[in-house]
């Protein structure tokens, strides 16, 4: 078996070191004698995580407190959505997405003053100048930006369901320029919605939605601030 001398073993590793020590700020992600590139790579690639823990909303129709998490993990150029929900309308599709402001100023969830015609529901068209419009769906195919025409997730009979879709970052966050008058994604000024109640659901005719949608597809029933929690 070949031997290192232990003097060139340590030149090896203190050497570029020493040159970086001083200069460069500890990652939790470097080996022991990792280079300065081999350093600054791993910090380009931290992640970077953005929360929305999601409350209830209009529980008189839903009868359930739903809630949940909503999930933005970026890595390189990968954005990585994820979604979980408990207790929502069981056994039907719910559209979600984030909403937000086209001038990019911070969109909050919707309170009770959001009831503006005082009929006991904040319905979609009430949530607008809390909480902003559409934006991006967590559908089959975000980057479409197609909120209508996407494929949801779907409750189970015991109204949970989990969602997790990778997507390019670059390509949504020109899909949303070339959409949104040629703003930046801005996550922790938005707002994630969950919709959804059953199709079946009695609402007044008070009750707004958007075009000719009906109101059940629309109605919110849970919200959640996005925050930045670390990178
Ligand atoms: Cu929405």
């Amino acid at each position: 078996m070949k031997t290192i001398p232990t003097a060139s073993l340590f030149a090896l590793f203190f050497v570029p070191l020493a040159a970086t020590a001083a200069d460069t700020p500890p990652a939790h992600t470097d080996a022991p004698g990792a280079s300065a590139t081999q350093i600054s790579r791993a910090n380009s690639q931290s992640n970077t995580v953005y929360i929305a823990r999601l409350h209830s909303m209009n529980t008189k129709v839903t009868g359930l407190q739903t809630v949940g998490e909503a999930k933005f993990v970026t890595r390189g150029n990968t954005l990585t959505i994820s979604v979980e929900v408990k207790a929502a309308p069981p056994g039907i599709t719910h559209w979600q997405h984030f909403h937000g402001f086209k001038d990019n100023h911070a969109a909050t969830c919707p309170t009770e003053a959001a009831d503006m015609n005082g009929d006991g529901i904040i319905d979609l068209i009430e949530t607008e100048p809390m909480s902003g419009t559409t934006m991006v769906p967590f559908d089959d195919v975000p980057v479409a930006m197609d909120v209508a025409h996407g494929a949801y997730p779907k409750a189970s009979a015991a109204g949970t369901y989990m969602y997790r879709k990778p997507v390019s970052l670059k390509g949504l966050t020109a899909a949303f320029a070339k959409v949104i008058d040629d703003r930046k994604l801005d996550l922790d000024h938005r707002v994630v919605f969950i919709h959804g109640v059953s199709p079946d659901a009695k609402l007044p005719p008070s009750v707004a939605s958007l075009g000719d949608i009906p109101a059940q597809i629309t109605l919110p029933i849970a919200c959640g601030e996005i925050e930045r929690v670390g990178r």
